[in-house]
């Protein structure tokens, strides 16, 4: 066979569905074996929608999402979205067309060192130099993407290599197990919690990966003790379980950090650095900190451990718990009685533009508790980390290692593809959307019913935020946007505009009950930015 018809035998052996992307003039080989496949090859618009796709699809799944360019300035252009699944950790295999061998040494047609490009954002990134090496280099791809910390893989494939002859068999794929903790880790750490005055977990993404939220929860609610979750692990406790404090990921003060200020052990499970700085929950560097992850913690003069325990998360959470003494955990109550007080203060407010809290109020109301919303990068995400409530993980995707703009038009047809059960929004703000929004065309063809949920203020708003709280004025932040329902028009889709408060509810309802794409335009008062910033600056802990 040809060695490009033997790359994807190794594909499929790895369970791969899909592969989004675009072909080129270098790929002829793997897009024509790839018509004997079983694999769904989705054609987008961008390749940088074609990695943000690859990126959701491996977050939701914990496959690695894989996508696809040709040499050149399509695998530059796959770029944003394969450093973005690599800084959060999200499994991804890119795969790039190149020149051939007999080419690579000089000045050449759309030649770059792809090597050189994806290393820096990338866990391997590797060149196909002979056939006889397929079976190795796409397990290993696939190995070390999908093993913790989960990341992204690079694999450039000659057109001279695609096309010669190989008689071989992929390598069987085998998952590595993550290993027990040690158990004398596993004690000490229980000995700091049981002798904890206040203690409070951080939990983070890694929760999420290592499927541990029925762990950590249990862990919690016998050892009572409250949870805050980064942006990024939301719902890995339910928020409507007593111990849930909620998100911990402003750049301000917030009710959770009164939490950490009283706090004189801090238990991280799952938690990447990468999520929300250490300076920010632990600037006095003075407490015991737990480390409970599947690799040794990273350095950070604000991360000094009193205990890692390292292995299995799940066996940890359960193994810590069985040996601590239980607390208290009364204390924190009134800090997760101050944001949900927060959540429901504004939701049958009728000011328009309308504010944040009102149109999270309604799309939590309009969606299932295991529906999915892709959340985009913006003064909106903030809001949605805030205030949108998870019951359960995976169910709001929010970038904020990378914390790429971009990721939700995209992101959303590949939930949708990944979980074609639920209904799946993009909350997106107007700039953000614009920067992928070609790809309604890709879900228009596919038949991905989504919908777009349009956070609209003409403006990048959440730099105007910064710009007010830094300078108190702004630069260079507005813009202007296109008819949104003529746009949604122009693809076939359906276009919706708010233009009453009490309107928004039931243009939600009819656009999630729609088997299409909608994209509604919601026009949002970030007046309330400055206000929040200055609630928050005032704030007096309510413990
Ligand atoms: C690709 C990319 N470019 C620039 C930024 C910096 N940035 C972060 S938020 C933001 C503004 C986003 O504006 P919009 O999408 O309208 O959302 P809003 O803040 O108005 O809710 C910018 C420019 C980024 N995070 N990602």
């Amino acid at each position: 066979m040809k060695a490009a018809e033997l790359f994807v035998k190794c594909l499929e052996n790895e369970g791969v569905e899909y592969i989004f992307g675009i072909p080129g003039e270098e790929n002829l080989d793997i897009m024509d074996a790839l018509l004997d496949s079983p694999i769904q090859f989705v054609i987008t618009r961008h390749e940088q929608g074609a990695a943000f796709m690859a990126d959701v699809y491996g977050r939701l799944t914990g496959k690695a999402g894989v996508c696809l360019s040709t040499l050149g300035p399509g695998a530059t252009n796959l770029v944003t979205g394969v450093a973005d699944a690599n800084m959060d950790h999200a499994p991804l295999v890119a795969i790039a067309g190149q020149a051939g061998t007999n080419r690579l040494h000089k000045e050449s047609h759309q030649v770059l060192d792809l090597i050189d490009i994806f290393q820096p954002i990338t866990k391997y990134a590797s060149q196909i130099l002979e056939p006889e090496i397929i079976p190795e280099i796409v397990r290993k791809a696939f190995k070390l993407a999908q093993t913790e910390k989960m990341g992204a893989c690079f694999i450039d494939f000659p057109e001279n290599i695609a096309a010669m002859e190989i008689d071989d068999v992929p390598l069987r794929a085998q998952f590595p197990t993550m290993p027990e903790p040690p158990a004398d880790r596993v004690e000490a750490a229980a000995q700091v919690i049981s002798a904890a005055r206040n203690p409070i977990i951080l939990a983070g993404n890694g929760v999420v990966r290592a499927g541990a939220s029925g762990e950590l929860t249990a862990f919690a609610e016998w050892l009572n003790i409250p949870v805050a979750n980064t942006f990024m692990a939301k719902g890995v406790i339910p928020f409507k379980h007593p111990m849930a404090l909620g998100s911990a990921g402003l750049q301000a003060r917030d009710y959770v950090s009164c939490g950490f200020d009283r706090a004189d052990v801090i238990i991280c499970v799952g938690y990447d650095l990468v999520e929300y700085h250490p300076h920010l929950w632990h600037p006095t560097r003075d407490r015991k900190i737990v480390h409970i992850d599947t690799c040794p913690a990273e350095v950070d003069a604000c991360y000094v451990l009193e205990v890692g325990v390292v292995g299995n998360i799940k066996l940890s959470l359960t193994r810590i718990a069985a040996q601590a003494t239980p607390h208290q955990g009364h204390l924190l109550r009134p800090l997760r009685q101050a944001l949900s007080d927060e959540m429901r203060q504004h939701r049958a407010d009728e000011n328009f533009p309308l504010k944040p809290q009102k149109i999270i109020w309604d799309l939590r109301t309009a969606l299932g508790l295991e529906d999915i919303v892709i959340c985009d990068v913006g003064a909106h995400k903030m809001w949605m980390a805030r205030m949108f409530r998870c019951e359960h993980p995976n169910t709001c995707i929010i970038s904020n290692g990378f914390a790429s703009m971009g990721i939700a038009v995209p992101g959303a047809i590949a939930a949708r593809l990944a979980a074609p059960q639920r209904a799946v929004v993009a909350v997106t703000g107007d700039a953000g959307f614009l920067m992928n929004s070609q790809e309604i065309e890709t879900a228009m063809r596919i038949g991905t019913p989504i919908v777009i949920l349009v956070w609209t203020d003409n403006a990048y708003g959440l730099i105007g935020w910064k710009q007010m709280n830094n300078f108190n004025r702004v630069s260079n932040i507005r813009f202007n946007n296109p008819d949104f329902i003529k746009y949604a028009e122009s693809f076939g889709a359906k276009g919706y505009r708010v233009q009453h408060a009490h309107e928004l509810l039931p243009i939600l309802h009819e656009a999630l009950a729609a088997n299409t794409v909608s994209i509604i335009d919601c026009p949002v008062d970030y007046g309330e930015n400055l206000k929040l910033t200055e609630k928050l600056g005032e704030m007096i802990c309510p413990i």
